[in-house]
């Protein structure tokens, strides 16, 4: 079918073949995109376009990797989980940071303050949570020197909190995601909700805590995914154990079958006795017996 394309699409596609870096194809790309028809017939020529900008992307992200050197840049997770701040500048992401961690950052009081990613730890009930928040997102952040990076690091965390100081704001955000292609969860910014509650309820995590017989349970509490075992936790507490206890099982030697006491909203009663397999829950108390 014949494509009625137009004057800006043609001056597009020739910027798009004089650009000699990834940078300026991407950027020229966005514009033949922009200026391409948006009808069914041309559907296959736009997802043609998507998909070469998606490839300049990676090709981008990976250049500013190394040019970052991996130092002060690349994020190594800790804790339980990763979350970033990603917004608009002056949308109160820094105020946020201070107020949930331990870090104390610029609030700005002019626009762009932070200029790298400020990391901070939220203590979560006892749950260590690492919070990042990335330098203010424009429209075609990529194109920017350290775009590439911020990226990579927004597509690796676990959950997204988004800010915006308007409908418009948050819109130019979730656009500039979604053409980068990032697909981590999200929550929007409110400040009249209990943000940190919603961050936990969106990680899909539990967490769960020991205990030894007869005495109280311990702090802090260990995070797990959700639909985590009995199993999964005797992992942590001993290496050695499910090992042991395989073998043991194997050549027939004479065990005691491991077992847990379990306190909470996955047994029926208080103590119960179960197996490995157990499926835990939020707050669940587990005593393992191993001896
Ligand atoms: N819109 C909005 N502004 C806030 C909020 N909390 C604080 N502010 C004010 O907004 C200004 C910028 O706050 P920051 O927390 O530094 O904003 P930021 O998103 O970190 O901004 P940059 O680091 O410059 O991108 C300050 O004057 C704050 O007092 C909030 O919840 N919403
Ligand atoms: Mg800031």
């Amino acid at each position: 079918m014949p494509i009625n394309a137009g004057i800006a699409y043609g001056l597009a596609l020739e910027e798009y073949n004089r650009a000699k870096t990834p940078k300026e194809k991407l950027k020229a790309l966005q514009k033949v995109l922009a200026a391409s028809p948006n009808h069914k017939g041309s559907e296959r020529l736009r997802s043609g376009i998507k998909q070469k900008m998606a490839k300049l992307r990676e090709q981008i992200e990976t250049q500013g990797k190394k040019k970052g050197g991996g130092k002060s840049l690349s994020i190594k997770k800790e804790g339980a989980a990763q979350i970033c701040l990603v917004g608009t500048t002056q949308s109160g992401k820094s105020t946020f940071l201070n107020n949930v961690t331990n870090v104390k950052t610029e609030i700005g009081t002019h626009p762009f303050t932070t200029i790298k990613p400020e990391i901070g730890t939220l203590d979560y009930k006892g749950i260590k949570i690492q919070i990042v928040e990335i330098p203010a997102i424009t429209k075609d952040f990529i194109m920017q020197e350290k775009g590439g990076i911020y990226l990579g690091i927004i597509k690796q965390c676990d959950l997204i909190v988004l800010f915006g100081r308007d409908k418009n704001e948050v819109n130019l955000v979730l656009n500039e995601l979604k053409d980068n292609e990032v697909k981590v969860f999200y929550i929007i910014f409110d400040k009249n909700e209990n943000v940190v509650e919603k961050i936990w309820n969106n990680l899909r995590l539990i967490k769960v805590y020991t205990k030894q017989p007869g005495k109280e349970k311990d702090f802090p509490p260990i995070a797990f995914k959700k639909g985590s075992t009995i199993k999964n936790l005797a992992e942590i507490l001993h290496k050695d154990f499910v090992k042991k206890f395989n073998e043991k099982h194997k050549f027939n030697d004479k065990v005691i079958m491991p077992y847990a006491r379990v306190w909470g909203t996955s047994v029926k009663f208080p103590g119960q006795r179960v197996g490995f397999e157990h499926v835990l829950e939020d707050e669940d108390v587990v005593e393992i017996h191993n001896k």
